[in-house]
């Protein structure tokens, strides 16, 4: 299979602990590239907008403000199967779900602060990187 990216976000309640290291280890061990990364503090029109597909969810006003909380840590990962292997590593979104040794496992507090966002298809990845980097930002 051909080299495939996906877009990934390190969380605020991630960010906060102190844990950004040892989430990226997750990645790199699981032969995920990092090949674009910046930190930021997203502005409450970027969170609305990178999650408007959650708008008319009963949680969605909680998960932008979570988002907007504290600094994140977005980035683009790169490896055979991306998508699929960066969901497999993050874990189930709620973490008395996810599997052992997954990042949401090991770090997660809940269903809502759970460390880590990742696409969920080939397509959103694009989409989703495009949100957040140029072309230029991504060096493979
Ligand atoms: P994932 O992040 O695993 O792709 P999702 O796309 O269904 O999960 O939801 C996006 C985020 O919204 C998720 O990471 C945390 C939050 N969320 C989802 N379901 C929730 C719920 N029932 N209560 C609170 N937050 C929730
Ligand atoms: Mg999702």
């Amino acid at each position: 299979m051909a080299l495939e990216r996906t877009f990934s976000i390190i969380k605020p309640d991630a960010t906060k602990r102190n844990l950004t290291g040892k989430i990226i280890a997750k990645f790199e061990e699981a032969g995920l590239r990092i090949v674009a990364s910046k930190r930021i503090h997203m502005t409450r029109a970027q969170a609305e907008g990178f999650y408007g597909v959650h708008k008319e969810r009963p949680f969605f006003g909680e998960l932008v403000d979570f988002m907007i909380s504290e600094p994140v840590v977005v980035q683009v990962l790169e490896g055979e199967n991306a998508v699929a292997k960066n969901r497999e590593v993050m874990g189930a979104t709620n973490p008395a779900e996810a599997a052992e040794g997954t990042i949401r496992k090991e770090f997660a507090l809940s269903i809502g602060e759970n460390s880590v966002h990742g696409s969920d298809a080939p397509e959103t990845a694009a989409e989703e990187i495009k949100f957040f980097f140029t072309d230029a930002e991504i060096v493979g």
